[in-house]
């Protein structure tokens, strides 16, 4: 056990020089993760024993994105032994913040939802809950994002290397998974029988991943499955190369591109790989009877991706373990929970019917008796046309998910008061009807012990003088804070703080991006992934605005702000790429205007990422959360930004609306439509930006500068970002709440004017942001959902 400095130092440099090289910054991250790794085993080995000797119920997390970012320095701060570490390291002259720089982030994920995994993973073992996550090992992870020409290009990145690799082999758990074939209908001993002939076979490796909680008491596993070629003889197999090839892309990257059905059938096979690899190895390595599944295992689907699992779980059931459909089905809906995460039409996970149909045939057949025994149990009942429709899972050859996933689920849960309240009474209203006590909210959370603990170690560390460590352990006590809020040596501490963070955004930019940054200016910070309703439009149409008030009024002098963009665009997203390129021609405009230069810089940091935030968050000063209302299901930017001291400049929508409540309105800039009046103009269809334009003449010029292609680059540019704001009656209402949007940040200048005030606002949002720990999401999971039992920790 290497709690003391002196043994990890004396440790660290035996193995240092056993390799015999040179003392570079590589080989110590080489001996470091060694040394970290055999830290963990060991509690590893401890957990999975408890796990075997306790035979507690577990939870499976199925989601087809952890976004779990690099993982050493984490591992570090979670089983208490980064500060002695650093303190080694220094001592040996080598910096640990230099040797985590070597790790290259496992992109296995590309926004909120998928971080969303990695946070309740770590709160899961944090709370010595035994939950494993299961999701796919995708060779490349997200693309990298570079800017050409102010353009998103898109490379793949590998994260996986030849060595020091995150995860384990587990050769001896590979399953079987397969494709297509003929359906088969015969006589078997308990009478007819569904076989599938001639399927196409892959292999699933799992490779494990430590997930170690707060203080290494439990080190739980996620599961990454990898596709190989599988050794069972299927006619097609003779044809190796292509085989070999189609196998391998399965898990080669994440959301391959779907415009063309190739891409649909691929993205099709990894749900299904994820699901059925998953269940398989549940089912295989059980200590329980089959019948015994839903008090021994709750099966967790992150949105509708995983949802296939229930279509699965019925097959194993049946065609593997030779229960009833009635078994089988009483089974599966008392062991598998649904998240829904967004009410976004175009995301709510709906497939072709003839694509499962040939893709997979049994779970196509079973999907199919899912939908016609419903609608039978619907039959008594007087349904209109509407509610049919709405409570359909097939129709007109299409197999709707997310009906699929509440039908076949005992819970149903939205991630934010609001988004889950629109779930019940809006979007899902005749699916709560029929199911009442199956939907519920639970609002999201982030872990702080990467938000604040490890990205923000020095705020971490202000916030223990201050009250002790106590909140570390519980971070509700954050609240603990609001003796502070007024304490002037305190409020001093806390702006050193975020100066320092300032220092280190402005000093990881400097070196990444070249680009020289006013530490002074105001850190106004709008990033997560590009989308119309997030309104990154709307934040660059105000710079605009501002840069024409400078240019235009010789009495309007700001006070300099930094407007930092971060985020990517789907590839095939071909608004959100413009807008992209849009924000990079208003900041090469801008930026390079002496006047604007001093009131405005604009800063698109390339290749956003869980690393990038980790320096961005801490720094910020602003936190714009400013989604068009009732399209953010929750947002959890929002709750990192607060925890890190940053004031929201923020619409009612998603967990805003919690927010809101916790810190109170005055602590915060609140503005726009609520989401009652978004949805009264879409159920009207009445919104007409043209009144807009007409009744407010600064608008009407930014307007007519964006037509004559001031602010655009080319005609294709302009025409995509006009008509989506004016002729397409745009469904995000920029333009209708554009003027509070202003506004709100003329009452973020007023109140920077006061350092002291501003500093005591921000306290007062860390005080208020303990609540929005996935600890609590977590525990609120487990008590409403799982029913977990906690494993004594033995460390
Ligand atoms: O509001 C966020 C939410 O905080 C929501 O947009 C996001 O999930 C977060 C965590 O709950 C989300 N991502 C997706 N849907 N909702 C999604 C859908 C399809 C593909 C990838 C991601």
């Amino acid at each position: 056990m290497f709690s003391y400095k002196e043994e990890f130092k004396k440790s660290f440099v035996t193995r240092m020089e056993r390799k015999g090289m040179e003392k570079t910054a590589e080989l110590a991250y080489e001996t470091l993760w060694e040394m970290t790794q055999e830290w963990i085993q060991k509690r590893w080995n401890r957990t999975n024993q408890l796990y075997r000797d306790n035979n507690e119920k577990k939870l499976y997390y199925f989601s087809i994105e952890f976004l779990i970012g690099r993982v050493l320095g984490q591992n570090l701060i979670n089983l208490n032994f980064y500060d002695t570490v650093k303190e080694g390291l220094d001592e040996l002259g080598l910096q640990l913040s230099e040797i985590e720089e070597l790790e290259t982030e496992p992109g296995l994920g590309n926004g909120g939802l998928g971080r969303l995994a990695a946070c309740f993973v770590d709160s899961l073992a944090s709370l010595g809950l035994p939950g494993h996550g299961y999701g796919l090992r995708y060779k490349g992870g997200l693309f990298t994002q570079h800017f050409v020409n102010g353009y998103q290009t898109e490379q793949p990145t590998q994260w996986i290397q030849q060595e020091h690799n995150v995860d384990i082999r587990r050769e001896e758990l590979a399953v079987d998974i397969s494709y297509y074939g003929e359906i088969q209908v015969v006589m078997g001993l308990d009478g007819l029988k569904v076989n599938v002939e001639n399927p196409e076979w892959v292999k699933a490796i799992p490779y494990d991943m430590p997930v170690v909680g707060a203080n290494g008491g439990t080190v739980n596993t996620l599961r990454l499955w990898q596709a190989e070629v599988s050794d069972r003889p299927f006619p097609g197999r003779e044809d190796y190369a292509v085989y070999e090839h189609e196998t391998a892309k399965i898990t080669d990257r994440l959301y391959p591109d779907d415009s063309l059905e190739a891409g649909k059938i691929l993205r099709l096979k990894q749900q299904y790989f994820l699901c059925s690899a998953s269940l398989q190895t549940i089912l295989n390595n059980r200590s329980f009877s089959i019948e015994a599944l839903p008090e021994n295992a709750a099966i967790q689907i992150n949105d509708t991706h995983p949802a296939l699992a229930i279509p699965e779980l019925m097959r194993l059931l049946i065609d593997d373990h030779a229960l009833s459909w009635d078994q089988a089905w009483d089974i599966t809906t008392r062991t598998i929970s649904y998240t829904n995460h967004t009410i976004l039409e175009e995301a709510m996970g709906k497939w072709d019917s003839r694509l499962i149909q040939s893709l997979l045939p049994r779970i196509y057949l079973i999907i199919e008796e899912i939908d016609r025994r419903f609608k039978k149990s619907l039959q008594q009942q007087e349904l209109d046309e509407e509610a049919l429709h709405k409570l359909s899972i097939i129709e007109n050859g299409t197999i709707k998910m997310a009906v699929l996933a509440v039908v076949g689920s005992y819970k149903v849960n939205g991630v934010a008061k609001l988004h889950t309240e629109i779930l019940k009474k809006r979007e899902m209203k005749e699916l709560n009807e029929q199911f009442p006590n199956k939907f519920h909210n639970k609002t999201n959370g982030i872990t702080h012990r990467r938000w604040l603990l490890k990205a923000n170690h020095e705020l971490s560390g202000l916030i223990t003088e201050a009250i002790g460590p106590r909140w570390i352990k519980e971070p509700e006590r954050l609240s603990e804070l609001h003796y502070f809020a007024q304490n002037h040596s305190f409020l001093q501490d806390f702006q050193a703080i975020k100066s320092l963070k300032k220092e280190h955004l402005i000093h990881h930019l400097q070196r990444n991006q070249n680009v020289v940054v006013d530490p002074d200016s105001i850190f106004d910070i709008h990033i997560k992934r590009f989308h119309g309703y997030k309104r990154q439009l709307m934040n660059i149409l105000h710079i605009q605005m501002l840069y024409d008030r400078i240019k235009r009024d010789p009495t309007y002098r700001p006070y300099p702000r930094t407007f930092f963009f971060g985020g990517k665009a789907a590839p095939s997203y071909h608004f959100a790429k413009q807008v992209i390129k849009m924000i990079n021609t208003v900041a090469s405009k801008v930026n390079s205007d002496p006047l604007a230069r001093k009131h405005l810089h604009v800063v698109f940091v390339e290749n956003y990422n869980v690393t990038q935030a980790e320096y961005l968050i801490p720094a910020a000063d602003v936190s714009e959360q400013i989604s068009t209302a009732s399209k953010e299901a929750s947002g959890t930017g929002n709750m990192k930004l607060m925890m890190n001291g940053a004031l929201t400049i923020g619409t009612f929508d998603g967990a805003n609306v919690e927010i809101f409540e916790e810190v109170g309105q005055e602590n915060a800039f609140v503005f726009g439509m609520r989401a009652e009046q978004v949805m009264q103009y879409e159920k009207e269809k009445s919104y007409n930006p043209k009144e807009i334009i007409d009744s407010d003449s600064e608008i009407a010029q930014l307007m007519e500068e964006l037509i004559k292609g001031e602010w655009t680059d080319g005609k294709n540019n302009v025409d995509f970002i006009v008509g989506q704001l004016m002729e397409d009656s745009d469904p995000y209402f920029v333009l209708k709440d554009f003027r509070s949007y202003s506004k709100a940040h003329e009452q973020i200048l007023k109140a920077y004017a006061h350092p002291e005030k501003w500093a005591e606002m921000c306290v007062k949002n860390i005080a208020a942001s303990g609540i929005f720990s996935s600890d609590r999401t977590i525990q609120q999971y487990s008590n409403d959902v799982w029913h977990l039992t906690k494993i004594p920790s033995i460390y």
